[in-house]
């Protein structure tokens, strides 16, 4: 064809697209019929709410596809250096009010729906979540793929498609159960499969030492082979073209039938045993606290790490023919250790398939790779024993070796003989189980590592990452976490987002979030005050009804909502918070009648899951569930206090929690929480922190000022102090509270045994009797300024004004200068 011919037929195209996919009412409307009709094969004469929301999402979904394809043709066009974000977890939650709000045609479609007598929002409560994670480092992925769609970042996020995501949390008798979650019965419409884009995964075996040349080389005989078949999922900017990429990878039986059992005629066991390679991403490992050493979750890491490093070597590949500007060209980010074998793959693609040089291979691997750590807690850093990665991964064995021979000479030479350092810092631990320290070969490979939050970056500095920082101190870095307005403002609190719009004159904020200060000026105006408090009534309304469907218990939209949802876990202290209700209740109780007329009524609402293995954390689900029955079911106490434990607590739970609280808790033990990001979700939606100073409500309450907040509890300097007292200064409230749950006041006594025993006197590890009184205290101050109505508003107001900071739009800037050095590249309109 001459370029004339191909100009033409271009331009043809986009004339045809542009007559496929407008966006006024009627083209809607037309649009989502032809989906009824022909992808979803209902009759238009008669479909569901649930069809309705399937022809509804495919509708938005080639609207998605659209500007995706473009996206990428201008991302290769432009051949600009990108970002490939790797981690094995992303919690996306629900995504067609997200989708449309950011392609901007939100109220198209709600007016092309109610002409066809359906309810927008009715249609998006049929959606389920994607649950491909479990806690705060995977929703943050999600958080960070918007911020990258929305500033026009080059970068493309890689995962694992798995088939069951994080298990539904029931609540059978107060007790947990975990169900499955097979997400994907119905279809799943966000996502693209894309089965020509698949590659070969390589497992076991052995490693034959080979030479060509007098050249020594290392071949690889796979004993296993899967396939990885790509399904993308596009991720649409806000105010912008650009859509990217997400790419999570399903596991398929090899096209390399294994010869030898179909021959021997057991062609059934032969089938059969193809099928197992599924296997490798049928399920999220429901653990958020610890990485065991087994098999199967270590296929899992390399399954994903080698189809996502093929591709990006592919890519890579097309439109270069050495590796000179491998490092020009490419950023990989590595969430938590668990993706770090990506850096030993590259470096064995590098040397054993591309035949570069060890020290050529070696230099362009060390510009490549920035690792984020979410941890704080030293043992819970990720090992793996030397056997199962020797008999799974035999080549990526003898690298890491080899890596950690040459690390160790070069800081021989450095330290000399110091052995205790030498032996902290290897990447191989030795020990009665020989293992591999993931964050050592990810430390040692990257060239930049960062924490969180400032706090957690001086703790890296000063503990977990200690001897590494003092070797190599540039390498580390602090970027506070941040979350999307869009999907915690925009989406999930409408009526606030207009209210902010309207009070700042400008939707800008919605990319610029820096704007939101301006509510400061306003913070003491009435009128104001009075809108803002209308739209938290809205909200309460919502989540009271929710709260009853789900519960039957009745709750007072007069009373302060004080709400802390976050995994089950120890050091986030959800025990201190029901030992509180317990001593509110208690001090209800013996209270005379004119001191009752004072009590600030109160809802508290707690939600979260406990890893199916952990029984501590499955105790305070039950403990919560004992508390509550005997509370809401005491007539003397009323509307004073209620308590309720919310199932089932994921993205869209949150997005509807969240804007109907007035008081949220994150109060676990300094130092022990690397950052926390509900807390910015429930700042940006103007609800009032009672927080313990960790993470990143250290930078919190200096941006909205710590009188703004409710701030308790010991400091991390102090922590270790507490600790070591033989017996620290309890107070008496607190003991008579546990005192309370052991006698069995609220029943299952031997049950809650062992629960209590953990902040016995001498064994509080997360230190809940110190802090008790300090607790107690600002629960008391957040009860006197909850009755200034005047006050509460504009705190909560200045709460809003003050998260822009904490925007995943600033963290992704952040890390695009100083880690990946990566520029926007804007697709054109
Ligand atoms: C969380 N980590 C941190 N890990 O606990 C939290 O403070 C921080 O705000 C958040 O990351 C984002 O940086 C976290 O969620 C996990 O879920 C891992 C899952 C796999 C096993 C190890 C923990």
């Amino acid at each position: 064809e001459s370029s004339g011919q191909s100009r033409g037929k271009a331009e043809r195209m986009f004339r045809l697209m542009d007559e496929f996919l407008k966006n006024d009412p009627m083209s809607l409307q037309k649009d989502i019929i032809h989906h009824v009709e022909f992808t979803v094969a209902r009759s238009r004469f008669s479909f569901d709410d649930f069809e309705a929301y399937q022809a509804l999402s495919h509708s938005v979904r080639d609207r998605l596809i659209e500007r995706w394809h473009d996206t990428h043709q201008h991302f290769k066009k432009k051949d600009p250096k990108r970002l490939y974000f790797l981690s094995l977890e992303f919690l996306m939650g629900r995504s067609l009010s997200n989708s449309v709000i950011n392609l901007g045609i939100r109220d198209e479609y709600a007016d092309a729906l109610a002409q066809l007598g359906f309810e927008f929002e009715v249609l998006a409560e049929q959606e389920g979540d994607a649950a491909l994670g479990n806690g705060g480092l995977a929703r943050l992925s999600a958080c960070q793929m918007d911020s990258l769609a929305t500033l026009d970042y080059p970068a493309m996020g890689y995962g694992l498609r798995y088939q069951y995501g994080l298990f539904r949390q029931i609540i059978v008798d107060g007790y947990q159960h975990e169900q499955p979650d097979f997400w994907l019965n119905f279809g799943n419409p966000w996502e693209i499969e894309r089965v020509q884009v698949s590659y070969s995964v390589k497992f076991y075996g052995t490693v034959e030492e080979k030479a060509s040349n007098g050249v020594k080389y290392h071949v690889w005989v796979p004993g296993e082979t899967v396939e990885a078949v790509a399904y993308d999922n596009p991720i649409p900017g806000y105010g912008t073209r650009n859509a990217i990429n997400l790419r999570l990878w399903a596991a398929k039986p090899s096209g390399q039938y294994d010869l030898e059992s179909y021959n021997t005629g057991d062609y059934i066991n032969a089938v059969v045993n193809r099928q197992k390679a599924e296997i490798i991403s049928n399920v999220l490992y429901p653990d958020d606290r610890s990485y065991q050493g087994k098999e199967l979750r270590l296929k899992q890491q390399y399954f994903f790490v080698s189809a996502s490093t093929q591709d990006i070597i592919r890519r890579f590949k097309d439109d270069h023919d050495n590796f000179d500007e491998f490092p020009d060209k490419v950023a990989f980010q590595i969430n938590e250790t668990q993706p770090s074998l990506a850096i030993v793959e590259v470096m064995r693609v590098l040397i054993d398939e591309e035949r570069l040089a060890w020290k050529r291979a070696w230099e362009i691997v060390c510009k490549l790779f920035s690792f984020t750590s979410h941890s704080v807690n030293p043992e819970g850093l990720e090992k793996i024993p030397v056997d199962l990665l020797g008999s799974l991964l035999p080549r990526h064995l003898q690298i890491i070796y080899d890596i950690n021979h040459n690390f160790m000479e070069e800081l021989k030479k450095k330290i000399g003989q110091d052995y205790r350092r030498l032996d902290q810092m290897s990447i191989v631990a030795e020990g009665t189980v020989k293992t591999i320290r993931m964050a050592n070969l990810s430390i040692i490979c990257s060239h930049t590592v960062n924490g969180v939050s400032r706090l957690h970056y001086e703790l890296l500095k000063t503990r977990v990452f200690k001897e590494f920082y003092d070797l190599w101190p540039q390498k580390f870095q602090y970027k506070t976490n941040g979350v999307t307005q869009r999907r915690w403002i925009v989406v999930s609190n409408p009526s606030l987002c207009s209210l902010i719009s309207k009070w700042l004159g400008t939707e800008e904020w919605i990319r610029n979030v820096d704007l939101l200060v301006g509510l400061r000026e306003h913070a003491s105006n009435p009128v104001l005050q009075q809108e803002w408090r209308m739209v938290k009534k809205i909200n309460k309304i919502r989540l009271a009804e929710y709260i009853e469907t789900l519960t039957g218990v009745e709750v007072s939209l007069d009373a302060m909502f004080d709400v802390q949802v976050k995994r089950i876990h120890e050091y986030k202290r959800q025990l201190l918070n029901i030992l509180g209700i317990i001593h509110r209740y208690y001090c209800i109780k013996n209270m005379n009648e004119s001191d009752r007329k004072k009590v600030v009524p109160r809802v508290c609402i707690i939600g979260g899951k406990a890893a199916p293995g952990y029984e501590i954390a499955k105790k305070i689900i039950k403990l919560c569930h004992a508390v509550a029955e005997k509370v809401n079911n005491d007539a003397d106490v009323g509307d004073l206090l209620k308590l309720i434990f919310i199932p089932d607590y994921n993205v869209s739970v949150a997005e509807m929690v969240i804007p109907g609280s007035d008081l949220s808790q994150h109060i676990s033990t300094a130092g022990h929480e690397a950052s926390g990001t509900s807390s910015m979700k429930f700042l940006m939606n103007g609800c009032l922190l009672l927080a313990t100073a960790d993470g990143s409500t250290v930078e919190i309450a200096e941006e909205v000022g710590s009188e703004n907040m409710f701030l308790f509890g010991a400091k991390v300097h102090e922590v270790p102090q507490l600790r070591e007292k033989a017996t620290s200064e309890v107070p008496i409230q607190f003991v008579r509270v546990v005192r309370m749950v052991r006698d069995g006041y609220f029943g299952f006594k031997d049950y809650f045994k062992s629960l209590c025993d953990t902040v016995e006197d001498g064994k509080d590890f997360y230190l809940l009797g110190s802090d008790f009184s300090s607790y107690l205290e600002a629960q008391a101050m957040a009860d006197r300024e909850f009755v200034n109505e005047e006050k509460w508003t504009r705190m909560s107001i200045l709460s809003t004004a003050g998260s822009g900071r904490f925007s995943s739009d600033r963290t992704m800037d952040e890390y695009s200068k100083l880690s990946w050095g990566i520029q926007p590249c804007k697709c054109p309109f």
